[in-house]
């Protein structure tokens, strides 16, 4: 029954006409005081006017209600839409602009704990992808405190590195290749690896101190492999290999970060066969520079990076710059002229332990 419009002279009268027509349950939807027209307002009273309906009619009225409400929402998902379509037609530099003020929307919801590592050093396209990978993690539900969400950001910066680390992954014993621009280390990081492979893994080896496009002049491998009774041969024969269990390592002179130089060294390694090469950057170099010789030398299929000069430069946010942005590992860090020295396999683990507690003993940012 729809609502019925009572009018009456007090509100009394109006009461007991809406007890007879409507029942003595009727709910009351509205009441009024109705002014007389003409000029009966001269001498009448207003008269009362009330609006009653059944009870049961008052549940369709919610039911009308909620229809409003999922046409509002329609209405509302209809115009976002038309949103983004407009958006889409803006020109590109306005485009621009609009993303640019979400990213900053988006800055402000970075995770306490993301906010802290790009505080410490991560470059702003790593907190961007971190930030994704943690909601992706998180899915609902949230971390309780700072510590727990520290651990989360770990483990999905470690199962990163694992993947960077099987996706670059040789099966069986290649021959490691050590690359990389001139004067950064190569032949002291080999020298180094090839001592703790001998002396600590006892492990038999075999070094090849090849020319490149000029001469290798690392005289002193040489002489550490004599010490280390390890051969070290200046030609390389396909034919005369060592037997399987021998480790081989290959020495090339650095080549300049150039497409060019580059190019020249694959042909030379492709002729060495399986091979996993290894980039070795001087770690006290800036971190811009660092990131264009990836760059360079990524066209190599590399498998690793090693980082060198860890005694002149201690930045744990670079490490990581490095891995993230060249989608690899870190294999070594290797700190100092003397041989064997500091020459440490990275555990993304640790590394990201070094990170932060490095962080909080200087206070502040270490880039
Ligand atoms: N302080 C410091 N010096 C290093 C480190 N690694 C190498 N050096 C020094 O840097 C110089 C060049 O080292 P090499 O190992 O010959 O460099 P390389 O990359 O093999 O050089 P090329 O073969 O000529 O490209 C040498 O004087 C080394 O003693 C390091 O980690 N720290
Ligand atoms: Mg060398």
């Amino acid at each position: 029954m729809n609502p019925v419009k009572i009018t009456a002279d007090t509100a009394q009268e109006a009461l007991e006409k809406v007890q007879a027509e409507v029942g003595s349950d009727a709910v009351i939807l509205n009441v009024r005081k109705l002014p007389a027209d003409g000029v009966k307002r001269l001498w009448a009273q207003p008269q009362v006017e009330v609006l009653a309906a059944p009870p049961g009619s008052t549940k369709s009225q919610k039911e009308a209600l909620k229809l409003l409400a999922d046409k509002v929402q329609q209405l509302e998902s209809e115009l976002q839409e038309r949103d983004a379509q407009v958006r889409d037609d803006l020109p590109p530099n306005i485009q621009e602009m609009i993303r640019e003020v979400r990213k900053g929307e988006e800055g402000e919801l970075l995770l306490p704990a993301v906010k802290i590592l790009q505080d410490i050093g991560l470059l702003p396209q790593h907190v961007h992808w971190l930030s994704s990978q943690m909601r992706h993690h998180l899915g609902s539900t949230r971390p309780r405190n700072l510590v727990e969400e520290m651990e989360l950001l770990r483990e999905v910066l470690v199962d990163q590195w694992g993947r960077f680390a099987r996706k670059a992954e040789k099966p069986g014993t290649p021959i490691r290749v050590l690359v990389g621009p001139p004067g950064t280390g190569k032949t002291t990081a080999l020298c180094k690896w090839v001592t703790q492979e001998t002396f600590l893994r006892q492990r038999p080896s075999r070094v090849w101190r090849l020319d490149g496009s000029h001469s290798n002049t690392a005289e002193f491998l040489s002489l550490h492999g004599e010490l280390m009774q390890v051969p070290v041969e200046r030609v390389w024969v396909e034919t005369t290999q060592p037997p399987e269990d021998t480790l081989r390592f290959v020495d090339l002179p650095g080549v300049s970060a150039s497409a060019e130089a580059v190019e020249g060294l694959a042909v030379q390694i492709k002729s060495l066969g399986d091979a996993e090469l290894h980039l070795v950057l001087n770690g006290s170099y800036e971190l811009n520079l660092l990131l264009q010789q990836v760059k360079v030398f990524e066209d190599l299929a590399l498998s690793g990076i090693m980082i060198t000069h860890t005694d002149e430069s201690e930045d744990w946010a670079k490490v990581w710059n490095i891995a993230l942005s060249a989608e690899l590992p870190v294999t070594f860090l290797s700190g100092g002229q003397d041989i064997p020295g500091e020459f440490q396999e990275v555990i993304p683990e640790q590394l990201f332990d070094d990170w932060v507690s490095s962080a909080m003993r200087t206070g502040g940012k270490i880039i």
